[in-house]
């Protein structure tokens, strides 16, 4: 079942294309007002107005106060991995929020590299432990989803819990193609149930309660360029080769923090979705309306007022893409993730084009949707996978040849 929420079940899915009505998408290169965008300078300027759309209407308004953090790094190990990896893990202390955790990054360097390494930047689902079996990893100790048949106990990690999610995470291949990858536990910002925010970020920074109040994918994305602010100090990487990395709900919180900051170089949103890459307008597979059923933290307070009425939204998905433009974009979908909407996931990549040929950059090159496993694109790349809803060794394989290519 594609959601096992007891309210979002009752909420009708359509999984049949000729039952998808007809909708027009706004048009990416024109302004609310009205106003046509013929030139780079017309589009940056109008940036700041979608970002603002978006805010109110989607994910909130994000805080913009800067906050102070020290970084500490727990633990160094200059032979990890069998001696193919320099492993870091740094805490980020908000300091002036002593009752909040830290963020832990874990941090995987290649060894035997003279040149600062370009790296993968991506939040995990169960906790830093999760991501390899390898044993230096401290285990996390924040509230943990129960997932993994005893491997956590009570929210609480234990040792079995090491490398539970490995399989999404091929390090090795990751450091033998010379890139660095840096992760954080996504609930060390803000655990993901609707109590969550009372430990995490947006108990602290929170902007006045009113329908664009941010949501927790706002502090997802928040917590990603935190990350970036640690990266940028970090001499073993190259911060301005940074490829933003995010699976479905992290997939959504990766395109609004590669949306917001440009010092990320790169996007790649795998299997996002509704409320991340699919546009709302289409109406298939999940809707705004399931995802304000289910995750009643994630999004704005506003965003429920287009539950039954995605036409009303001001803006679609294309273009929170769009604000990507024109640093390399990655959309990615799996055939049997129909619940995600491939079709609605690859429109939403197909209708940034006009705003990445303003800078001359190619973007899908192809006007249909590509056959399963058939990656297509330049600058703007799609694909979609057989299988499930996964990150898979298929996905890496594409991404790492999308940096080489794009950012490395
Ligand atoms: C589903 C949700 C999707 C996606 C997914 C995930 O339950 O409906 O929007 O976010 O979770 O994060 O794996």
């Amino acid at each position: 079942p594609a959601t096992n929420n007891a309210v979002a079940q009752k909420i009708p899915v359509n999984y049949d294309e000729s039952k998808v009505p007809p909708y027009t998408l706004p048009d990416v290169l024109t302004t609310k007002s009205g106003q046509r965008i013929t030139n780079r300078k017309q589009w940056e300027s109008h940036r700041p107005e979608l970002i603002r759309l978006f805010s109110e209407h989607v994910y909130g308004k994000m805080p913009t106060q800067p906050v102070k953090v020290r970084y500490q790094t727990t633990s160094v190990d200059e032979n990890a991995l069998g001696g193919k990896a320099i492993r870091k893990q740094i805490s980020v202390f908000f300091t002036e929020y002593p009752q909040l955790p830290p963020m832990n990054i874990l941090l995987y360097v290649p060894k035997g590299t003279t040149q600062r390494a370009p790296v993968f930047v991506s939040m995990n689902f169960q906790g830093n432990h999760s991501v390899s079996t390898d044993p230096g990893i401290a285990l996390a100790t924040r509230w943990l989803p129960n997932l993994g048949e005893g491997k956590v106990v009570n929210h609480q990690a234990t040792e079995a819990a090491r490398g539970m999610q490995d399989r999404r995470w091929p390090v090795p291949m990751i450091l033998a193609r010379g890139y660095a990858l840096a992760t954080v536990y996504y609930g060390d910002v803000e655990p993901d149930h609707p109590e969550g925010w009372k430990t995490g970020i947006r108990s602290v920074l929170s902007s006045p309660a009113g329908p664009d109040s941010w949501g927790a994918i706002g502090a997802w994305a928040w917590g990603m360029s935190r990350m970036l602010d640690y990266l940028e100090t970090d001499p073993s990487v190259n911060a301005k080769k940074t490829v933003l990395l995010g699976h479905s709900r992290i997939g959504k919180a990766a395109l609004w923090a590669g949306a917001l900051d440009l010092r990320f170089a790169a996007v790649i949103a795998n299997e996002s979705g509704e409320g991340g890459a699919a546009v709302a307008r289409r109406w298939y597979g999940e809707t705004i309306e399931h995802l304000n059923a289910q995750f009643p933290h994630w999004f704005c307070p506003q965003y429920r007022t287009y539950d039954n009425n995605p036409n009303a939204l001001p803006v679609d998905q294309h273009q929170l893409l769009a604000l990507i433009a024109p640093r390399p974009l990655y959309v990615a979908s799996a055939v049997e993730d129909q619940w995600a909407d491939p079709i609605g996931q690859f429109l939403g990549a197909k209708a940034t084009e006009p705003v990445y040929q303003l800078y001359g950059r190619p973007g899908l090159e192809v006007s249909d949707h590509p056959a399963a496993n058939q990656p297509v694109g330049k600058t703007i790349r799609y694909h979609m996978r057989t299988g499930v809803h996964d990150v898979t060794n298929y996905d890496w394989e594409q991404y790492l040849k999308f940096a080489d290519e794009q950012v490395k």
